[in-house]
This record gives C-alpha cells, sequence and structure tokens, in this order.
C-alpha cells in the first residue's frame, strides 16, 4: 500500500482550517489536521513545499518510520509549524491504516477504556448574571464539566469571553477568529489587568457555586497571563470552589514556574496547549508538577506521539485532557478522541462545538451524549472533506488578538 498522491487543502468555513489528503495506490484516503490558528499558512507552506513530495511512494502502512524520517531527518526539529505538518502525516496514516483495517482508530490503539469521553465546554459571560445564564445553557446542551470565564470590571474585553449576551447557547460555544476592521490585516489588540482579574475571579466562582452547587465540575484558563507568584495566589484563592483545572496559569516555555505554583496550592493544575513535543514537559511530568496534560493532537506531531507521551504522564499518574477548540479541525478532534477512548489515565477532553459551516466541509461521525463524546465506529477517524462545499470558503488572514497591560506594554497571552 503506497502513496500515491497528498493534498495540501485550505479552507475557511468560519475560520482557517489546513487539512492534508493523502491517498493510496489503492484508493484509501485518509485526512490529517494541520491548523494553526494565526499562522495557517506556514504550515500549508511547509507541507506543499517540503513533506509532500517525501511522502509520494513510500509505504503508507509504515507509520512510525515516517514519522521518525521527517522528524529525525529534517534536522531542525520540534516547533509549531514543524509538528502541526508532521502531525497531519501520522494522523492521515491513522486514518488509513484504520480504514484498511475496517475499524474505527481507538481498536487499533487498543480499544475502549470507556464508554464514552467527559466533555467540558465554555461557558463564559461579560458579567455574573449573563455568565450564569450561559452555564444554564451548557447544562441544557448535556455538558457534564463547564469552563469559566468571565469579564473584569474595568476592561472592555477578554478573551474567552463571547461578545453577545444571548442566551441560546450556540453563541456561547463558537469563538470565531478575530478580523481586524484595519486596512491593513492586523490583530485585534485588548488592555489587560492582572491584579484586576485576581481581585474578580474568586467573586464569580463564590456566585457560581452558589448557584449550581459543589457537584458540577468547573474549569478555568489563565491563558498564560499570571507570574508564578500571581498563580500561586489564585490557585490558593480558588481552593473553597475546587476546581477541576487551573489552566495555563504561567507563560508555557517556563516549566520550573510551576514548582513556585505547586508549592503555595492544592488546586489541579493543567498546562500543555501550545506545547508541540514531549521534551517540553519532562520538568512537569518528571516532578510531578501538573495534574493535566492539555496537548493538542494536531500541534504535537499527530497520534504516534501523543500517545507516547500520555503512556509517559501515566506513569505519574498525570491524565489527558486534550485541547479541543474550534480552531482545531473536526479532523484533529475525532483524532483526540479515539486517544481518549483507547488510554487508561484519560481525564477530561475540551470541547467547544464547530459552526455549522464547518461541518458542512467536515462531515463527522463523533456524538455528544448525557455530557459523553464518542468517535463513533466509522472504520478509520471517522470524518469526511467535502471539497466542493470547501472551495466556497476560501482563506482569510485571521489572528489572535494581542494584550497589552495599561501602559501599552505588550503582555502575555
Ligand atoms: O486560545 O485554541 O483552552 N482553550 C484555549 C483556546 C485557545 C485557542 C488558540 O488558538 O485556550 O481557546
Ligand atoms: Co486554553
Amino acid at each position: 500500500m503506497k502513496i500515491r498522491s497528498a493534498e495540501t487543502l485550505v479552507t475557511s468555513p468560519g475560520r482557517n482550517f489546513v487539512t492534508l489528503r493523502i491517498t493510496t495506490d489503492d484508493g484509501i484516503t485518509g485526512l490529517g489536521d494541520a491548523t494553526l490558528n494565526g499562522r495557517e499558512l506556514a504550515v500549508a507552506s511547509y507541507l506543499r513545499d517540503h513533506v509532500v513530495p517525501l511522502l509520494i511512494d513510500r509505504d503508507a502502512a509504515r507509520i512510525e518510520d515516517t514519522w521518525q524520517y521527517l522528524y529525525r531527518g529534517a534536522y531542525w526539529r520540534r516547533g509549531p509549524v514543524t509538528m502541526a505538518a508532521i502531525a497531519a502525516v501520522d494522523t492521515a496514516l491513522w486514518d488509513i491504516k484504520a480504514k484498511a483495517a475496517g475499524m474505527p482508530l481507538y481498536q487499533l490503539l487498543g480499544g475502549a477504556s470507556r464508554t464514552g469521553a467527559l466533555a467540558y465546554g465554555h461557558a463564559s459571560g461579560r458579567d455574573v448574571p449573563e455568565l450564569l445564564d450561559s452555564v444554564r445553557a451548557h447544562l441544557a446542551k448535556g455538558y457534564r464539566a463547564i469552563r469559566i470565564q468571565t469579564g473584569i470590571p474595568g476592561l472592555d474585553s477578554v478573551y474567552g469571553v463571547a461578545a453577545s449576551s444571548a442566551a441560546g447557547g450556540e453563541r456561547y460555544d463558537y469563538e470565531p477568529a478575530r478580523r481586524s476592521t484595519t486596512a491593513v490585516n492586523r490583530p485585534v489588540e485588548e488592555v489587560w489587568d492582572t491584579r484586576a482579574y485576581l481581585r474578580h475571579l474568586p467573586n464569580v466562582f463564590e456566585a457560581v457555586r452558589a448557584e449550581f452547587g459543589p457537584e458540577l465540575p468547573l474549569l478555568h484558563d489563565g491563558h498564560h497571563r499570571m507570574t508564578p507568584i500571581q498563580a500561586a495566589k489564585l490557585g490558593k484563592a480558588l481552593e473553597p470552589y475546587d476546581l477541576f483545572w487551573l489552566e495555563d496559569a504561567t507563560p508555557g516555555e517556563d516549566q520550573a514556574a510551576l514548582r513556585l505554583i505547586r508549592q503555595h496550592t492544592t488546586t489541579p493544575l493543567a498546562i500543555g496547549e501550545v506545547f508541540n513535543s514531549v521534551y517540553d514537559y519532562t520538568t512537569l511530568l518528571g516532578e510531578r508538577l501538573i495534574d493535566y496534560v492539555r496537548s493538542a493532537v494536531t500541534h504535537t506531531g499527530g497520534v504516534t506521539p501523543m500517545r507516547k507521551l500520555l503512556d509517559f504522564a501515566a506513569v505519574y499518574g498525570i491524565r489527558s485532557g486534550l485541547h479541543g477548540p474550534t480552531d482545531i479541525s473536526p479532523v484533529g478532534m475525532a483524532a483526540a478522541l479515539h486517544l481518549d477512548m483507547a488510554v487508561h489515565n484519560f481525564g477530561i477532553q475540551e470541547y467547544m462545538q464547530h459552526a455549522a459551516q464547518t461541518l458542512e466541509v467536515f462531515r463527522t461521525s463523533y456524538t455528544f451524549t448525557d455530557g459523553l463524546l464518542h468517535p463513533s465506529d466509522t472504520p478509520g477517524i471517522g470524518v469526511t472533506y467535502d471539497d466542493d462545499v470547501a472551495a466556497t470558503f476560501p482563506y482569510e488572514p485571521a489572528y489572535l488578538p494581542v494584550n497589552r497591560l495599561k501602559d501599552g506594554t505588550v503582555h502575555d497571552w
């Protein structure tokens, strides 16, 4: 079974996605997600110009060898662009292998360890009443675990907080890429104030617990904006509210920062959505500085290294909490769900739900029932790509926002 062709597909049904489609000489196709939010075309070029020519005529069954060839053979290892490109190849080859076997991918990974993957959704509100409505809307949609993000008095807008107060539910799940309104496309800039955030957040969790009781698992994302001592202070302040996790408290490069946070708080910690290699985790796992691994299949080199990373985490009793925002395509999401089903040390899966346009291009078979996701038993990963619909959504430049402090200083994410 040789690789006959590999196509790099770019489309923007609500937001930009880069997908690799590999076709074998016996006509089996596999899909892999290569979407890197705000830097999409760099990965598309890496694939088209440097990877696709190497794939033609390779044995499609040799997934590990192809991974090592692209990783070790490039000389330049790691980095989000390289690892997203390798992830797309790896995921597409797993899709092919599972289709050839006539099995859903999770069967090849060892079979189901559970009936479904507990998902968490994103509730948000500019103020507490709006947030409580958003939590209610998520509960009504079947979520059994909920991330809480909130507006902050004195700040105009906060990343991760839906701009509209509509309580319908859909709007809270769909976080579109920000398109600049200026003639030259540049990221939107937001003003950030960590002290105002630290003062406000415990009150918000107090209100959520008062309304919904002690049982509901609640999560929060700090988006890398705190110093270690600020994060330690927040973790302590939130202990009465029994968080499932505090995510991305400090900038991701600094593994040692988690030591300081850990010394001060029992709030569980999660990090890793911007990581792209197991080497980003060696201190964190070896010293048990975190409780959940947040990486995405899409940004960490694919199913092959993600399985190894989760097995490494399992040695230390650390569980998965794979990244699942709408800028990971349904292909990347489905790949994560197969791992969620198979690994023993599953923790939770982020699930934001893609826009309707996105799901017209990417036809999914995964299901969300009673708060649990299931990848379906469709052979392969279980996602198909509609070229005709994709062609109606050409690429549009879009960026994540940039943060500045009140004095204009560029701040961490
Ligand atoms: O900001 O995927 O936990 N989820 C998140 C996401 C990320 C985006 C960045 O591209 O933090 O919403
Ligand atoms: Co996050």
